[in-house]
């Protein structure tokens, strides 16, 4: 029997702050029989070139140019007339959207105004089926709860330190559950707080709530991280593997890769400092290893480096189909971060999603560094089973609400479902 489809009785959008208090975009949607979904849209600092377009007022005496009362208005006008009292599934009103936009980067109404739009429409659509938003996102028979990338060392454009590298992340993966992960992370962190205490080094956090300590040295950072790991009571290397993402593209000038030692590295050399990490340290995951600027260093790299430890691909994909399909011809890197509003709608994001399914990718929901109060994509991990979720640090809510979206989901479908596709079994023979 076909689903009768609920109409679009209202939209109304409204500016509001992210967690770095910039201002963002949210949506409330109401379906017939007071159905009401919330869309808000996230927002990144290392972006990359080629992401759609955040649509962002400009004037600098208003929230630092930074207001978004342009994209607000697009959907309280032109999205709104073209939508009300109409039904629709996910898929059309997606396709409606981008063809309103009629831009290859949503440059008319911004990515932000219509990513908004596209999440409030899942959540009431959700709502609508009476079913949890995970299970519309992917297959019921394919559910799984992902392995956390837990970033807790902030540098690069996220901290105000000397920290080349962006991300510093542990990865609990030998456990049985999402919530002994989670918990497994949570000391860590608290223990790295006592390190770094005791080192007299700061324990402020950066943007996505990891410590950001005045260290400059790559390896300081992952000896400390490993420290805490034991200090903890965990094993490196077993329990505990640690992930980077190097967000390399920030510190890529003129075909050099410039530290702020002073060194600086071609990608053949950068890569082998890369590997030569790899040799030193249980890491298993290293995102943006090579700029969005240097595919031949992307093939570099993952010539290198692609039978040992898996190779993320944020910048250089963008969430983009198109431009993944090109780093999968290429055979460049082995897995794909998603975010969504690097592309601008659910229907798109799902695609990518299903193209990195079928050429063997991995793929790995994330968050942006500057969040709300919205945990879609706890939601997303699940449905996707994508089997790892980039969601920050152990500390500000922004960060944790979807680690805690995720332990009710836990509850919801039972702790087997922990890292059920073994997505890192390739690398860890
Ligand atoms: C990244 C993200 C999220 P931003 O580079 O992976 O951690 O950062 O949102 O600033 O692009
Ligand atoms: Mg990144």
């Amino acid at each position: 029997m076909e689903r009768k489809l609920n109409k679009i009785v209202d939209v109304n959008a409204r500016q509001i702050l992210d967690s770095r208090g910039n201002p963002t975009v949210e949506v409330d949607m109401v379906l017939s029989n007071d159905i009401i979904g919330r869309g808000i849209s996230p927002s990144g600092a290392s972006t990359g070139i080629l992401e759609a377009l955040e649509l962002r007022d400009g004037d600098k005496d208003v929230y630092m140019g930074k207001s978004v009362y342009d994209a607000v208005n697009n959907i309280n006008i032109d999205i709104k007339n073209t939508i009300i009292n109409q039904s629709f599934e996910q898929s059309t009103l997606d396709e409606l959207l981008i063809n309103l936009d009629g831009t290859e980067n949503k440059k008319n109404l911004g990515a932000n105004a219509i990513l908004a739009v596209s999440l409030a429409f899942a959540h009431a659509n959700a709502k609508a089926l009476n079913i949890p938003l995970y299970k519309t996102f992917g297959e019921e028979t394919d559910l799984s709860l992902p392995v956390p990338m837990m970033n807790i060392i902030n540098g690069g454009a996220h901290a105000n330190n000397d920290l080349d590298f962006q991300e510093f992340m542990i990865l609990p993966i030998g456990f049985d559950s999402f919530s002994d992960s989670l918990r497994a992370g949570v000391e860590i962190f608290h223990t790295l707080k006592n390190n770094l205490n005791k080192k007299s080094l700061a324990t402020s956090v950066g943007d996505e709530g990891g410590f950001a300590p005045n260290i400059s040295s790559n390896n300081e950072a992952l000896e400390v991280i490993l420290d805490s790991i034991e200090k903890a009571g965990y094993k490196p290397g077993e329990e505990l593997y640690l992930g980077l993402d190097v967000a390399s593209s920030e510190f890529y000038k003129d075909g050099s890769y410039m530290m702020s030692d002073g060194k600086s590295y071609d990608n053949k050399g950068f890569c082998a400092y890369l590997e030569s990490l790899c040799n030193d340290y249980p890491i298993l995951s290293i995102e943006d290893g090579m700029s969005e600027n240097d595919w031949e260093g992307w093939e570099i790299l993952t010539n290198k480096l692609d039978e040992k430890i898996q190779l993320v691909g944020d910048d250089v994909f963008v969430t983009n189909q198109k431009i993944f399909k090109t780093g999968i011809d290429k055979k460049v890197a082995n897995a794909i971060l998603i975010k969504f509003n690097q592309i601008g709608t659910i229907t798109e994001t799902l695609d990518t999603i299903n193209l990195a399914k079928k050429n063997n990718y991995n793929y790995i929901i994330s968050h942006r560094s500057g969040e709300t109060e919205d945990v879609t994509i706890a939601d997303m991990s699940v449905g996707t089973s994508s089997g790892q979720i980039k969601t920050g640090s152990l500390s500000r809510s922004d960060r944790v609400a979807k680690y805690n979206q995720l332990l009710r989901i836990e509850e919801q479908i039972g702790k087997s479902f922990f890292n059920k596709n073994n997505v890192f079994k390739k690398w860890l023979k």
